[in-house]
C-alpha cells in the first residue's frame, strides 16, 4: 500500500473524536433549525474534516477581526456550534475551489484589493486601511486540515498564470486540478475585453491554454460548468452550448447539442449535479440542470448589468438532463420544478436522493445598482424561495420531485449563499449577501447581509443508524473489503441485507449555487447472510471502480446505507492520498450473494430456494486488502458508532 499523507491520518483522528457523537441534536425530520451565526457571510463553504466546515466570504467589513483586518474566513464546528476565525489575506470575492488528491483544499482567483463599498483601493492594487486585503485575482490559496485543528490558510504566497474572477475548478484523475475561465475583474457577466478564455493546471503545467469555447459563449461563460468524465474528457457547459474537451490534445473532442432550455451558468444560475453513479446504472455519468433563466444570449448585457429587468422575469422551472458520453447525447426534458428558481442548489443525500434548496423565484444572481432595484439594495434577484425539495433520480418520470413532509426554511438564501452536506446527513446552509459590502439597512431587510446558519434535517434523520464504517482509504480496483452487518444495522430484519450498500460522496466546494466537485458513487457489493438464523451477515464491498476519472482522488465521505437510512459519514481518502499515479489495478470478482435461509416456519409464500446462492461463499475477503490501515494508533481510536434512536 502506498504511504499515506498526513491528511489521511488527520481525518481519521478527527473521525475518532466525533464518531461517538451521533446525530446528537434534537431535530425535526423534514424541518430545520437556526444553529448559530457565522462571523463571515457564507459565500463559499466546504466540509473540510469531520465536524468541520470552512466558510469563506469576500473581503468586506465584517465586524469580526483577525490580524488587524476584518475576517473573511472561518471554520465552523458542527458539534460545538462554535467557530474559529481564519486568516485569509487576499480577496476571495467569487473565487473557485476544490480539494486536491492529497487532501489539501485549494481556492483560486477572486478580485482585486478593495475598500469599503467594494470599491478599488487608492492607490489601486494596494493593501491599505481599513480592509488590508491582498489582490486575489490570480491568488492560489491552500488549506491542509490537521488533527490539532489549528491549521490556517497559506495565502498570498502562490499565484496562477492569469487573473480569474469566477473560475471553475475541477479535479482530474491524477488528483491535480483544472482551473478554467473567469475574467480579470468584477462584473455582472463577462466582458470581452477582460475575458479569460483559457485554463491552467494546479500544480502548474506551464502557461494558460486557450479554449475557444469560452469566447464563443460570451458573455455567459463565468463559472463554466465542468465535469471530468470517465473517458478523461472534460464536459463543459456555458451559454446554451456544451462540448467534450480533450485535455491531452487541447481540442474539442466532440461538440454536443445546444440546449433550447434556460441559461444555466452564473448569473442565470441553474442548480446542477451529476446524478449518482451506481452499479445498477453501470456508473453512467448523467448531469442534471434545474432552473436558471430563459433569456437569449444577447440580453445578458455586460459587466455593468443586464439589458432587461431581471426582477420582472420569473426564473425557469425547466429541468434537463444530458449524458455527455452517450453515443448520441441529447438534452432530455425532466420533471419541472414546482416554481421557477435561480440559484437553487443541489446537495446529495446519502440515500441517493438530492436535496434542492436556496435561491429565488424572480431574477438572477449578481448585483448592480439599477433604477428598478432600489428597494432591494442592489440585488438582481427577488422573492427568495424557502421551500426545499427532494429529487429521486430512480423514480418514474412525473414523480421525481417531492416536498412531502418538508417544511419551509426560515432564512432566505439569495445571491452569495451556500449549502453543504454534513456527516450526519443533515445540510448546513449559510450566507446570502447581494451587496457590495456588509449591509444591514436595505429597505427590504431580506436582502441584507446574512450570518445565520440554518441546518436542515432529512426525513430519516432520527431513525436508528447503521454502524459507521471503519475505513480510512479506498483504492481504485484490486479487491474488496468486508462490512459486518449486525442485527441492529439490519433493524432486526434479515431481508434488509438485500438493501445494504456503501456510498461515497464528495460534497465539494459550494459557491454560487454550484457545489463544484460534488459526486456520488455507490460501490459495487454483494452480501452473505449468516445461515444459522441470526439476523446478521457481511457486505462484500468492491474498492472504487478501476478508473480514477469516474470519481477522482481526494477526500470524500463513506456511508453505510441500509434500507435508505445512512450511517454517520466516515471521512476517507480516495486513491493513494498523493498526486499523480493512482496505482489502478483491475477489479476482482465479488463472492456471489448468499441469501438468508428460508424460514422453516414459512407457510408457503416462500418464493423458492433463494437467488444467487449457488456456489459456496466463505464470506471472506475476495481480494487484496481494500484499505490502507495506516497508523494502528490512529485507526484503533475509531470507535464504531452504535446506532442511536432519538426521540424528536
Ligand atoms: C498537496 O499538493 C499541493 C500541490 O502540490 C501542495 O501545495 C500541498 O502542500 C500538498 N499537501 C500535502 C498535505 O502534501
Ligand atoms: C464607492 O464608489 C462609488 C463610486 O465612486 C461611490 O459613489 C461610493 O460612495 C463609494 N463607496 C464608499 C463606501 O466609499
Ligand atoms: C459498463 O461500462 C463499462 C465501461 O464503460 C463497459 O465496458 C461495459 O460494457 C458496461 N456494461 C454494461 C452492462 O453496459
Ligand atoms: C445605512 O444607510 C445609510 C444611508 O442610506 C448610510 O449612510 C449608512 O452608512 C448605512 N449603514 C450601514 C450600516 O450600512
Ligand atoms: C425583516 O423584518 C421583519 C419585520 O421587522 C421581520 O419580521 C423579519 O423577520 C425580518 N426578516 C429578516 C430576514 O431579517
Ligand atoms: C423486512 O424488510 C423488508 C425490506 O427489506 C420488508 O419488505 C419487510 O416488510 C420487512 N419485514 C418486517 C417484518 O418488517
Ligand atoms: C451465526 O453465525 C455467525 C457467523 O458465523 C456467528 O458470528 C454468530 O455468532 C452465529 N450466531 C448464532 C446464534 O449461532
Ligand atoms: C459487480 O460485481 C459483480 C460480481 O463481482 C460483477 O459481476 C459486476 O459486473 C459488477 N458490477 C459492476 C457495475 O462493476
Ligand atoms: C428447491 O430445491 C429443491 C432441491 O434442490 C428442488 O427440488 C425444488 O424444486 C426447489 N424449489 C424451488 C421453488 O426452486
Ligand atoms: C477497524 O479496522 C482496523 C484495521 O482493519 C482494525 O484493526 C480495527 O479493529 C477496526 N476497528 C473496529 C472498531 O472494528
Ligand atoms: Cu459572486
Amino acid at each position: 500500500m502506498t504511504k499515506r499523507g498526513n491528511i489521511v491520518a488527520a481525518a481519521a483522528a478527527a473521525a475518532a473524536v466525533i464518531a461517538t457523537a451521533g446525530p446528537s441534536m434534537a431535530a425535526t425530520p423534514g424541518g430545520s433549525e437556526i444553529v448559530g451565526s457565522s462571523s463571515v457571510s457564507g459565500m463559499m463553504m466546504f466540509n473540510s474534516a469531520p465536524g468541520k466546515v470552512v466558510i469563506l466570504d469576500k473581503t468586506e467589513g465584517n465586524a469580526a477581526r483577525i490580524n488587524g483586518h476584518p475576517a473573511w474566513g472561518e471554520e465552523w464546528d458542527t458539534q460545538s456550534r462554535s467557530s474559529r476565525l481564519m486568516n485569509v489575506v487576499t480577496n476571495t470575492f467569487c473565487a473557485g475551489g476544490m480539494s486536491l488528491g492529497n487532501g489539501t483544499w485549494a481556492v483560486f482567483g477572486g478580485n482585486e484589493n478593495v475598500g469599503p463599498g467594494g470599491n478599488s483601493t487608492t492607490p489601486r492594487f494596494s493593501t491599505t486601511a481599513p480592509y488590508y486585503d491582498g489582490d486575489g485575482g490570480a491568488a492560489a490559496r491552500f488549506y491542509s486540515p490537521n488533527s490539532a485543528d489549528n491549521a490556517d490558510w497559506d495565502d498570498g504566497n502562490h499565484y496562477m498564470k492569469r487573473r480569474r474572477w469566477y473560475p471553475t475548478v475541477e479535479a482530474l484523475g491524477d488528483g491535480t486540478l483544472w482551473v478554467g475561465g473567469g475574467e480579470d475583474y468584477g462584473g455582472y457577466v463577462a466582458d470581452e475585453g477582460q475575458n479569460q478564455p483559457n485554463f491552467e493546471y494546479w500544480p502548474s503545467r506551464g502557461d494558460a491554454i486557450n479554449m475557444d469555447f469560452l469566447t464563443q459563449t460570451l458573455p455567459m461563460n463565468l463559472y463554466p460548468l465542468a465535469w471530468t468524465m470517465a473517458s478523461g474528457y472534460l464536459f463543459v457547459q456555458a451559454g446554451q452550448d456544451a462540448i467534450l474537451y480533450n485535455l491531452d490534445s487541447n481540442t474539442v473532442a466532440k461538440g454536443l447539442p445546444s440546449t433550447t432550455g434556460p441559461m444555466k451558468v452564473y448569473p442565470a444560475s441553474a442548480g446542477v449535479a451529476m446524478l449518482p453513479m451506481t452499479p445498477a446504472n453501470n456508473y453512467t455519468q448523467e448531469v442534471l440542470f434545474c432552473g436558471g433563466v430563459q433569456r437569449p444570449l444577447n440580453e445578458w448585457g455586460n459587466g455593468a448589468g443586464p439589458l432587461y429587468n431581471p426582477l420582472n422575469t420569473p426564473a425557469s422551472k425547466v429541468c434537463e438532463r444530458i449524458t455527455p458520453e452517450a453515443d448520441n447525447p441529447t438534452w432530455e426534458q425532466d420533471d419541472d420544478l414546482i416554481n421557477g428558481r435561480s440559484m437553487g442548489t443541489f446537495v446529495y443525500l446519502p440515500d441517493g436522493k438530492l436535496w434542492f434548496g436556496q435561491g429565488v423565484r424572480m431574477g438572477t444572481g449578481g448585483y448592480s445598482g439599477q433604477p428598478y432595484n432600489k428597494n432591494i439594495g442592489i440585488s438582481l434577484g427577488d422573492q427568495p424561495d424557502f421551500q426545499p425539495m427532494v429529487y429521486d433520480p430512480t423514480a418514474a418520470r412525473g414523480s421525481r420531485w417531492s416536498i412531502a413532509g418538508l417544511s419551509q426554511m426560515q432564512v432566505q438564501r439569495m445571491y452569495h449563499s451556500t449549502a453543504i452536506l454534513l456527516e450526519d446527513g443533515s445540510i448546513l446552509t449559510a450566507g446570502s449577501n447581494p451587496n457590495a459590502d456588509v449591509t444591514f439597512n436595505n429597505t427590504a431587510n431580506y436582502t441584507n447581509t446574512e450570518y445565520r446558519l440554518e441546518q436542515w434535517y432529512p426525513l430519516w434523520y432520527n431513525q436508528a443508524r447503521p454502524t459507521q464504517l471503519n475505513v480510512t482509504q479506498i483504492a481504485y480496483g484490486g479487491g474488496s473489503f468486508e462490512v459486518p452487518l449486525s442485527s441492529s444495522d439490519l433493524s432486526n430484519n434479515i431481508t434488509n441485507i438485500k438493501n445494504a450498500k456503501v456510498v461515497i460522496i464528495r460534497s465539494g466546494f459550494a459557491t454560487h449555487g454550484v457545489n463544484f466537485g460534488q459526486r456520488y458513487m455507490e460501490l459495487n457489493s454483494t452480501y452473505t447472510a449468516n445461515q444459522n438464523g441470526s439476523v446478521s451477515g457481511t457486505l462484500h464491498v468492491s474498492n472504487m471502480p478501476p478508473n480514477s476519472n469516474i470519481f477522482q482522488p481526494g477526500p470524500a465521505m463513506a456511508f453505510l446505507v441500509v434500507n435508505g437510512v445512512p450511517s454517520m459519514g466516515q471521512h476517507v481518502m480516495i486513491g493513494t492520498g498523493q498526486l499523480g499515479d493512482q496505482n489502478i489495478v483491475a477489479a476482482t470478482e465479488l463472492p456471489a450473494s448468499q441469501d438468508p435461509p428460508v424460514p422453516k416456519s414459512s407457510t408457503g409464500n416462500s418464493k423458492g430456494n433463494g437467488s444467487g446462492s449457488s456456489g459456496s461463499n466463505s464470506g471472506q475477503s475476495s481480494g487484496a486488502a481494500a484499505l490502507s490501515t495506516g497508523s494502528a494508533a490512529v485507526v484503533t481510536m475509531i470507535v464504531a458508532l452504535v446506532a442511536v434512536v432519538l426521540s424528536a
